[in-house]
């Protein structure tokens, strides 16, 4: 029986010399440039993979940047060095994250965190911690909820872990007004807390329970949810299409 052809539109699909087709499959797509190319020659348009190139493209740049959380095996939760900012500030970064400004529950947790961040701090040598006494003069309270516990001086009903700085009386709301705590990493060995004025810039350590979040923040997220099924659906559609155009087998 004699094969029936259909002809496919020149408008439609990627022109593809066989050489070429041939030659990226044979070294595997090595390279993102032949991996494409082997695609196209499967017959997905070009307009798939423009939308596909763009989505990666704007996924890894600029205000979507990656973030880099590190997972601590100790707590469940994973952390993240914000850039220098206020404390409102960083704790508006934490809650687009859908977390806080870091909960320091105990030794060995302020202990890795110490450790951790150490050599990411920079020139500040500090970085805002989730402790403060904004609502009310000297009492402490935690960002990330009451389960932290609370802290005030010479009440031993307070339930929360401390780790104030003792050389200078710690916190010692001095020089007009400090209500946020930031840990000092430039006096070892184990970070001490101070308190400090909200609106000093240093960088925040956020916790967000659970492992990694996925690495993307919140711009970039919304970019791979809305864009990357489209591409998808382009590309499916129209090698579905390539494959009804193609000559019948036998
Ligand atoms: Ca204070
Ligand atoms: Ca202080």
């Amino acid at each position: 029986m004699e094969a029936m052809f259909v002809e496919r539109p020149t408008d439609d699909v990627v022109p593809c010399r066989a050489s070429a087709c041939l030659a990226a499959e044979a070294r595997r797509h090595e390279t993102t440039k032949e991996w494409i190319l082997a695609q196209s020659c499967r017959g997905a348009t070009p307009l798939a993979w423009r939308v596909f190139v763009v989505t990666i493209f704007f996924s890894a740049a600029g205000p979507l940047r990656a973030a880099e959380w590190i997972y601590n095996p100790g707590t469940g939760n994973s952390y993240l060095l914000t850039a220098s900012q206020t404390f409102e500030q960083a704790e508006a970064e934490a809650l687009s994250y859908g977390a806080h400004l870091v909960t320091i529950n105990n030794e060995p947790e302020n202990t890795w965190l110490f450790e951790t961040f150490r050599d990411q701090v920079g020139p500040a040598g500090v970085a805002w911690i989730g402790f403060n006494d904004r609502t009310q003069e000297g009492l402490w309270v935690w960002l990330g909820g009451a389960a932290g516990g609370f802290w005030m001086r010479d009440d031993p009903s307070s339930t929360s872990f401390t780790l104030w700085r003792s050389g200078t009386n710690e916190p010692n709301d001095c020089c007009g007004g400090e209500d946020a705590a930031e840990m000092v990493f430039i006096e070892g060995p184990v970070g001490y807390w101070n308190d400090a004025n909200t609106g000093g810039s240093k960088p925040g350590i956020i916790e967000h329970p659970g492992p990694p979040i996925p690495a993307l923040g919140p711009g970039g997220q919304a970019a791979l949810i809305l864009l990357l099924p489209a591409a998808a659906v382009i590309i499916l559609r129209s090698r579905d299409r390539s494959r009804r155009m193609a000559p019948p087998r036998g």
